[in-house]
């Protein structure tokens, strides 16, 4: 047990291909495909506590996207949609939690290796665990420093962006790694263009003069569910919303206000961008209205579309 890193410490089940295993026999062979070349997709997903018990947040959207991104790759689910929504419930109340992170991977298995996976069998897991404020609870208040990382996106011609691929999110992981040796706590990530892609794990929102922009799907991005939701609370709230925009560097630094959205990450203002402080060097008031829309709308549930009760 307390070898486990934290966050898994009380998780006792994963589901793995069709069954529940106990958390230290959810393994795989050294020889999985995907371990050796990167060919899985994810998906991040947040489940939340509400009056009525557990919810999990636009689970529909998650799941279409997970079995979009396999699409790209040839990877056929052996599952049915319904199939995982009953196991992720199952699982949820089988691990007594009010609120979790939900992790669904599938992934080429162990099989014959060679960069052709045709003949590798496609392994599905599901795990879910109590996850906080991705980037720290004061983030959330307070806002992060972040600086423009070194490293790339890669473009949408390359590797598509619209798939969350485990392989691709080595881009992610340098670009996290860079931000955090020289003291920020996240990366901005610029594309092959030079201008604004995202965080290496959410997606950027920019306030200026009153209105919202947000980076386009074309500028190399994830289509980013929580970026739809602040899209679509914003746009509730009377904003003129810009979500295709193309976002040049000089208009991070002079922007009013800019917040990270994602699953993990939730709204998380940013206050500075390569020491360059964002507005006031606060959580901007726009921020402030979105983020304060977002959580009470998970805490709340009160969308019945949105969330599916566990
Ligand atoms: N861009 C990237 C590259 C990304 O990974 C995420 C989610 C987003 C945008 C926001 O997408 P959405 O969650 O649908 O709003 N990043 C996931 C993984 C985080 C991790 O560290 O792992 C997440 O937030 O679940």
């Amino acid at each position: 047990m307390s070898d486990r890193p934290e966050m898994f410490e009380d998780v006792d089940e994963i589901w793995m291909d069709g069954e529940f295993v106990d958390f230290e026999d959810a393994n795989v062979h050294l020889l999985t495909h995907a371990l050796h070349y990167g060919t899985g997709v994810f998906e991040g997903v947040r489940c939340y506590e509400t009056e009525e018990g557990p919810a999990i947040f636009r689970w529909e959207e998650h799941l279409d996207r997970f079995y979009d991104s396999a699409e790209v790759y040839d990877i056929e689910i052996p599952f049915e949609k319904q199939e995982l929504t009953e196991a992720t419930e199952e699982l949820i109340r089988r691990e007594g939690l009010q609120s979790c992170y939900i992790r669904p991977i599938a992934f080429y298995g162990y099989g014959p290796l060679g960069l052709n996976p045709g003949k590798s069998p496609v392994q599905v897991g599901l795990a879910v665990w109590p996850w906080g404020a991705y980037l720290g609870e004061e983030a959330l208040e307070d806002g992060v420093d972040v600086a423009v990382s070194s490293w790339r996106k890669y473009a949408s011609s390359q590797i598509p962006t619209n798939a969350k691929t485990t392989g691709t999110y080595v881009n992610s992981v340098l670009a996290s790694l860079e931000a955090k040796e020289n003291g920020y706590t996240e990366a901005i990530v610029l594309n092959k263009e030079g201008n604004v892609a995202e965080g290496p794990g959410e997606n950027i929102f920019l306030v200026r003069d009153g209105e919202i922009y947000t980076t386009g799907l074309a500028e190399s991005i994830l289509d980013g569910i929580t970026r739809r939701t602040a899209i679509e609370l914003a746009e509730e709230r009377g904003y003129t919303v810009h979500d295709d925009a193309t976002i040049s560097r000089g208009e991070l630094y002079t922007a009013d206000e800019l917040f990270f959205t994602g699953t993990a990450a939730e709204v998380t203002p940013i206050r500075s961008v390569d020491d360059n402080e964002i507005g006031a060097g606060t959580k901007g008031p726009v921020t402030d209205e979105i983020q304060t829309a977002f959580f009470d709308l998970v805490e709340s549930g009160e969308r019945e579309e949105w969330f599916r009760y566990v």
